[in-house]
């Protein structure tokens, strides 16, 4: 497995979601020994070394992944569905933020908001391309608006170190469709 796309996605499996599939430990704040990630990983058939580690989270593009300062742990930035403690900090929102997601979830979206489902967090961006980037992984994107700053600080936000915004949830009354064609216009709420 050398290409690094499957490497980094090898990573949020293990960083993320499922360590002890390779019977990998994280510590409370998700840092995973780098020597203990290999040699597990190496055990699971998935050849990494520490260069290779490296230079996937400094070129990493939406740099999911960062190393402690001595070099020695690396962690998810954000994005786990394990408890780890990430100690961000609550952060004032911009005026706007986007969600990009499928089109199938808009009639969910739209009666509950938006949920975190199995993350710690709902995954909100600064920018609309992004945002349906993120969209388009689970079928026919859509952009959502979301008045973040009428939001807060009733709803706390983060932001995380690679700049992806962090809520717990997203009411339905603080998200406009902004893009998609299986709306109808009633359905759109003025921000
Ligand atoms: C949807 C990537 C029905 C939500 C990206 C999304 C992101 C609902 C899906 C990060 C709902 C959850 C996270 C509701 C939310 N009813 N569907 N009430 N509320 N949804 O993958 O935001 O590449 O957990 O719209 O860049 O898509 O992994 O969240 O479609 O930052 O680094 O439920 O993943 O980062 O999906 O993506 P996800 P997401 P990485």
């Amino acid at each position: 497995m050398q290409d690094s796309k499957k490497i980094s996605q090898f990573l949020s499996l293990v960083l993320r979601h499922r360590p002890e599939e390779i019977g990998l430990s994280l510590d409370l704040n998700g840092w995973a020994d780098m020597e203990q990630l290999i040699s597990c990983a190496g055990q699971a058939g998935v050849s990494l070394d520490r260069q290779m580690l490296m230079t996937l989270v400094q070129n990493s593009d939406k740099k999911r992944f960062a190393l402690s300062e001595d070099q020695t742990r690396i962690r998810a930035r954000q994005g786990h569905s394990i408890p780890v403690v990430l100690e961000l900090l609550p952060q004032t929102p911009p005026p706007i933020l986007y969600h990009g997601t499928a089109t199938r979830f808009l009639a969910s979206i739209l009666a509950e908001g938006l949920s975190k489902m199995q993350r710690h967090h709902v995954h909100l961006s600064a920018n609309p391309e992004t945002a349906l980037e993120v969209g388009a992984r689970y079928g026919k994107p859509v952009l959502l608006t979301i008045a973040a700053q009428r939001m807060w600080p009733e709803h706390l936000f983060y932001q995380s170190e690679n700049g992806v915004w962090l809520v717990e949830h997203v009411p339905a009354a603080y998200l406009v469709v902004s893009a998609g064609d299986s709306v109808t216009p009633g359905q759109r709420k003025p921000l």
